[in-house]
């Protein structure tokens, strides 16, 4: 679709990225206008070639565990007007599923994921860059209760991959990468003003 705004927003695993977006678009899908939503979560490489035991040794932190390229493609095609297929990610078994979801193109797409600003091969399709920055106390506490419930994870397990692979990658890549938004977003996905901002610049360009 010609003009097609990309919205990227990013953040450390349990910054309330996710949250801020979908109150962001239902508010905006309540309002009769039309949006799309893809998380980089689903362009986590599929694993389905590899033991169990090997999946859990993946760094799930790094900017390569996603496919990035494909990513990178379906937001190309979104902005020609052609639909993509939208895979899907199981958490529990690491593997891409089989089926796909048909996503449609539309004025603004909004992407959300941890690695979206620390991948320099992304930031040129982005048209504004919001980062989610919430300190990583606060993260893991919300990191714990979700794993614990949505993701099917126990507290060792948890607790983990926190210190092997979350926090170090977080200071590696997420942390610095706050440094190629052009807004930053201070208490997650609660922060009024922030939605309040985003959501009448997201209104001028869909009306
Ligand atoms: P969000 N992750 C998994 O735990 N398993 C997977 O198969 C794929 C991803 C975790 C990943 C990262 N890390 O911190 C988090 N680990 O999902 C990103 N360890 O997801 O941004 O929604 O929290
Ligand atoms: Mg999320």
């Amino acid at each position: 679709m010609p003009n097609t705004r990309i919205i990227a927003i990013s953040g450390g695993s349990g910054s309330g990225k996710s949250l801020f977006t979908q109150t962001l678009i239902a508010e905006i899908l309540d309002e009769g206008l039309d949006i799309r939503v893809l998380c980089e979560d689903h362009y986590y490489r599929d694993q389905t070639h590899l033991s169990m035991e090997d999946r859990l040794q993946t760094n799930y932190d790094h900017p390569k565990a996603f496919e990035h390229e494909l990513l990178i493609r379906h937001l190309e095609e979104l902005k020609q007007g052609q639909s993509i297929d939208y895979p899907q990610y199981c958490f529990k078994t690491h593997t891409r599923l089989p089926d796909t979801q048909p996503i449609t193109p539309a004025s603004v797409i909004i992407v959300e994921g941890i690695m979206l600003l620390a991948s320099p091969e992304l930031l040129p399709l982005f048209d504004i860059k919001v980062f989610i920055d919430t300190p990583l106390d606060i993260c893991l506490l919300r990191r714990i209760t979700r794993d614990l419930q949505e993701r099917g994870r126990s507290l060792q397990s948890i607790t983990e991959q926190y210190e092997s692979t979350v926090k170090p990658m977080y200071h590696k890549f997420v942390a610095p990468s706050r440094f190629t938004a052009d807004v930053i977003v201070t208490q997650g996905g609660k922060n009024r003003i922030a939605l309040d901002v985003l959501k009448s610049h997201i209104q001028q360009v869909l009306k």
